[in-house]
């Protein structure tokens, strides 16, 4: 297929449930990518609309605001604009940043719902649900909670488990009970309207399979899991009392699915922002010639790709996206952030203790995006990506060649005069940058993107390392002006190319090398510095952040996970039951390590010496990987004496010593007390 022309742009981010601050997650895998796009896109002179705002229907808000004692109302207030704040100060340069609880969009969502019914698009299905008799209320699935079928943890939600992941539904809970009152709920008739998603199966594997081969494989791969899984109808209404209520007859105490209003907040914010602007908002959303593209994280993916889609080509008016780059998760020092245990860095937190310094995070996040696979952050990360490539490479170049110039020119910018070929080399070598990091955006690959851009300061570095100016100074100073004026030429390139990526740098560049707006392809030029421009002073770019600074970061979070101790071992399923004579067959003792040898031609097993208290007797174990020899010697243990003896490698084996395994693998003893006599019973 001829590559399309796009004459206009509309570029959503997942608007974030405001039901909590924003975190270091949520930037690198939606808001940073959404926002360089965009940038990039206005740098190349194209017409965008960028459209944010916050979620605030759905049970996620409603049980926030039941914890905190607070109305839904009261919830959404502060953390919209907490979360818009943060946004705000990290340079997401959204048009509009709007929020669902508005009027303008449950009159938008609320129309696009009875034009979908009126076109007779829902089908009404009665089901049993689960009710809560004392609350007078149906429960949403993550308002009942039980005990896990597949791990046994006991506070898995109706919807899923979050200590071993697997996805539920209520009524595979085991003993599930009512977070609203704690009784047992009951099933009750209920009516709601399903949207028929089983009837879209061929529009969407033409749509996402055919015709967007070019979609990420993490994306188009969920797709394709979905569709070959089976589609099936998906109710659109919920019985609860927070949301935009069911526009129709005999739906009384019922309310939209958050899912079905919430893309459709993409749509009503757009409307805000085109009638604050003068601008027709069906050319952002009606239009074959505008670029459609949702930035969303991985677990967004079927609600953007599969159903939003069906809903808007159910409508049949709306242009469909034309990508969703999502991306995968970011990971906090190894560990899923999780905004219930506090495992987070949060946006709001980190400009109290970095001000200033959103670009260092703006620059690290999308270093280390997870755009094809998890990834992890971590302070140490952090702090040598700032060190040794915004201080040592980036801002090391800049300020080497602005310094040189107020030393030897007075800050003007010295005129080129005849070019060697380390020179020509160095300039065609720029005038590379602009398509190759203009193909890795447009691409959606960022991280590469960003390597591009910091290989132009490596490029400036080696040019000053080759040509020396600071020796040549005292006999040469036409070389000089030479080799100053194209490292001038390379840092604006460098300062108009960071725009995207690191806007308050670029800002800083802006006034030292006095550049306008400027189309990003003339960014490749080698005469757009003019000579005679005095420069602006040199001033700090980035600076080296302090092992103790880091440390204080890692601390934090140290102490948060200590706060919340999380469950240390896995929880596995009880086991059948026995009676206690089954128990009393054990003979359990106190028995102690004589000796300890590891076995030959075996890395698994060691050989033991133990000291039961009637006899002296040999038990082989296999935790050579996890203990050395020497230091089980003279270890209380607790031994199982009357195992049936085996034969293990040619060596007897008389019994069996106990340990516990942790949820990562590793063993431990299960040591009595040290004065406990050999020989005591354990019972
Ligand atoms: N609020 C889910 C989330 O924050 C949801 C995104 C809506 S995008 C229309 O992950
Ligand atoms: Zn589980």
């Amino acid at each position: 297929m001829a590559e399309k022309k796009f004459n206009r742009y509309t570029i959503t981010a997942a608007l974030p449930y405001a039901n909590g601050p924003v975190h270091i997650g949520h930037l690198a895998g939606v808001y940073l990518p959404a926002d360089i796009y965009v940038r990039y896109l206005r740098a190349m002179g194209k017409d965008v609309a960028f459209i944010g705002g916050s979620d605030e229907h759905g049970v996620a808000i409603t049980l926030k605001a039941k914890k905190e004692g607070k109305t839904p109302q009261q919830i959404v207030d502060h953390y919209h604009e907490l979360i818009k704040k943060s946004f705000i100060s990290f340079g997401i340069s959204f048009d509009i940043y709007s929020r669902t609880s508005s009027l303008k969009h449950h009159e938008t969502a609320s129309e696009y719902f009875h034009e979908l019914h009126k076109k007779g698009v829902f089908e009404e299905i009665e089901s049993q649900q689960f009710y809560d008799e004392k609350a007078d209320q149906f429960l949403a699935d993550r308002y009942i909670k039980g005990t896990c079928p597949t791990c046994s943890y006991v506070e898995a939600y109706g919807d899923q488990c979050e200590y071993c992941g697997s996805t539920l539904s209520p009524s595979e809970l085991i003993n599930p009970k009512s977070m609203l009152s704690g009784d047992v709920p009951i099933m009750k008739a209920t009516k709601h309207w399903y949207f028929p998603l089983n009837k879209y199966e061929n529009f969407l594997r033409e749509y996402i399979l055919r015709d967007h081969k070019e979609w990420k494989s993490n994306v188009s791969g969920q797709c394709k899991s979905w569709l070959d899984g089976g589609l099936r109808a998906r109710p659109m209404t919920r019985d609860l009392n927070w949301g935009i209520k069911v526009p129709i007859k005999g739906a009384m105490g019922k309310v939209l699915y958050v899912w079905f209003d919430a893309p459709i907040g993409y749509i009503s914010a757009t409307q805000e922002w085109a009638t604050e602007k003068g601008k027709n908002w069906e050319d952002y959303w009606k239009k074959d010639d505008t670029k459609l593209v949702h930035f969303i994280g991985k677990d967004n993916i079927v609600f953007h790709c599969i159903i939003f889609p069906s809903i808007l080509k159910a409508e049949g008016s709306y242009i469909l996206p034309d990508n969703v780059p999502a991306n995968e998760f970011l990971n906090l020092e190894g560990n899923k952030i999780s905004t219930s245990r506090n495992w987070a860095v949060w946006l709001h937190q980190y400009l109290t203790d970095f001000p200033d310094k959103q670009d260092v995070l703006r620059y690290v996040l999308t270093a280390n995006a997870p755009e094809t696979k998890d990834n992890d952050f971590t302070w140490k990360d952090f702090q040598t990506r700032n060190n040794s490539e915004l201080v040592a490479i980036y801002g090391n170049f800049v300020n080497r060649a602005v310094v040189l110039t107020h030393k030897f020119f007075e800050g003007k910018v010295p005129e080129q005069q005849e070019l060697q070929k380390v020179d020509e080399d160095a300039l065609r070598a720029l005038s590379f940058f602009p398509d190759r990091i203009s193909d890795a955006l447009e691409g959606f690959k960022f991280r590469e993107a960003l390597n591009h851009l910091i290989d132009l300061a490596r490029l400036g570095n080696k040019y000053l390392a080759e040509t020396q100016p600071w020796k040549l100074i005292k006999t040469d100073s036409e070389r000089v002006a030479t080799i100053l004026n194209i490292s001038l030429q390379m840092a604006t390139s460098l300062g108009l190319l960071s725009k995207p990526f690191l806007p308050n740098t670029y800002k800083k560049l802006s006034k030292i090398f006095k550049f306008e707006e400027m189309n990003w392809r003339d960014a490749g030029c080698s005469d757009n510095l003019k000579k005679g421009v005095l420069l602006g002073p040199a001033v700090l770019l980035f600076e080296k952040i302090e092992d103790n600074v880091i440390e204080a970061q890692i601390k934090k979070l140290m102490d948060t996970k200590e706060e919340n101790v999380a469950p240390a071992v896995k929880i596995i399923p009880v086991k059948k039951e026995i009676n206690y004579d089954d128990f009393m067959k054990m003979d359990l003792r106190v028995g102690e390590i004589l000796t300890a040898e590891s076995v030959p031609k075996s890395n698994k097993l060691l050989k033991f010496i133990v000291d039961t208290g009637l006899d002296r007797r040999t038990i082989v174990s296999g935790v050579a990987k996890h203990f050395s020899p020497q230091e089980m010697v003279g270890k209380k243990v607790t031994v199982l004496l009357n195992l049936a003896s085996r034969k293990i490698m040619g060596i007897t084996s008389e019994g069996m010593i106990l340990f516990a395994e942790n949820e990562d693998g590793s063993l431990k003893f299960v040591a009595p007390d040290a004065t406990a006599i050999n020989g005591a019973e354990i019972s």
